[in-house]
């Protein structure tokens, strides 16, 4: 029998399966959960957000996604069991049901729903989406070099055949268009998370270049506690800082867009673990990372709440 009493958020999930996941969380919460097509993909496939509401009229809102990357696999599973977590929590954790009764929170767990059907059926190690580049015999465009902040500049492949492929123009991917379209259309995101994965790390702009935000001292702050919220559980270690001085410097990212658009609290989170399995984190690792993620998660819309 299905039903979200009954699923399994331990292990990993083809498409169908999360996609039925989806709907039976909105069958089993229907007072706080419901599903929205926010568009297709390249392949036709539709692309499904969670709207996690208590009411109220176009209130300001969190921003969740995961699975930009496909075969970053930890990502769509913790957002699968956040989504449970968040509403089998509310009317039970004051923080919450007080969040929820001011804001709303929406989520994309698959925000790339062809890449992840390949990495089911032909390859494992699919990042990209899977559009045809006109020239080239190679497929799929990095849907996280693909949005309009620092478009084509540094840390970007112009290759095709890249896994770091910018595309041919901003937002040239139908499933970054989608979410950009969303996110404008409904004014009030005040924080914008997006799910990586591996290597412990929180991330906030700029990636496209290595000047610090003007919200450096806060957006720091937010993800130290965050990341400390996170470590109080499994002692999984993070570190924080901005993508560029972090990482690498990398542009086009979703991050960076979200912020130069004005949403504040943008952070991106690159989950377990650092390098000893990397994307194939098994199964076994679902509960407990995704359980020390919503820590770290809470925390931060903890801080958007009151801010
Ligand atoms: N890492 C991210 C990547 O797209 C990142 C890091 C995050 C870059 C946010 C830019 C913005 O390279 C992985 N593992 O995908
Ligand atoms: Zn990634």
């Amino acid at each position: 029998e299905r039903g979200t009493s009954n699923f399994n958020y331990g292990a990993y999930h083809p498409l169908e399966s999360i996609y039925a996941a989806l709907d039976d969380l909105a069958a089993d919460y229907p007072s706080l959960v419901s599903k929205q097509k926010i568009g297709e993909s390249y392949e036709k496939r539709p692309m499904y957000i969670l709207k996690f509401s208590t009411g109220g009229t176009n209130r300001p809102a969190i921003w969740l996604d995961a699975g930009i990357h496909s075969r970053e696999w930890i990502t769509q599973a913790t957002a699968l069991w956040t989504a449970k977590k968040i509403a089998s929590e509310y009317g039970n954790n004051t923080s919450v049901t007080s969040l929820l009764n001011r804001m709303d929170i929406f989520l994309l767990v698959v925000t790339n729903p062809d890449g992840y059907a390949f990495t089911h059926t032909k390859n494992r190690m699919w990042r990209k989406t899977r559009s045809k580049n006109s020239g080239s015999l190679c497929f799929g465009v990095d849907p996280n070099r693909n949005w309009d902040a620092g478009f084509g500049g540094p840390g970007a492949s112009t290759n095709p055949c890249s896994d770091s492929y910018h595309g041919p123009s901003a937002n040239s991917e139908v499933e970054v268009k989608n979410v950009v379209n969303f996110i404008k259309s409904h004014g009030k995101i005040k924080a914008f998370l997006t799910l990586h994965s591996y290597s412990q790390l929180l991330l906030f702009p700029f990636g496209y270049k290595c000047t610090k935000p003007a919200d450096y001292k806060e957006l720091n702050a937010v993800g130290k506690a965050a990341a400390s919220a996170l470590a109080s559980l499994y002692d999984t270690t993070y570190k924080v800082g901005p993508i560029c001085s972090t990482i690498y410097q990398a542009s086009g990212g979703s991050i960076d867009w979200s912020y130069d658009y004005g949403i504040k609290y943008s952070f991106a989170f690159e989950l377990r673990d650092t390098g000893r399995y990397g994307f194939l984190l098994p199964a076994s690792q679902i509960i407990p990372t995704a359980e020390e993620t919503w820590l770290g998660l809470l925390k931060i819309m903890e801080h958007v709440q009151d801010n």
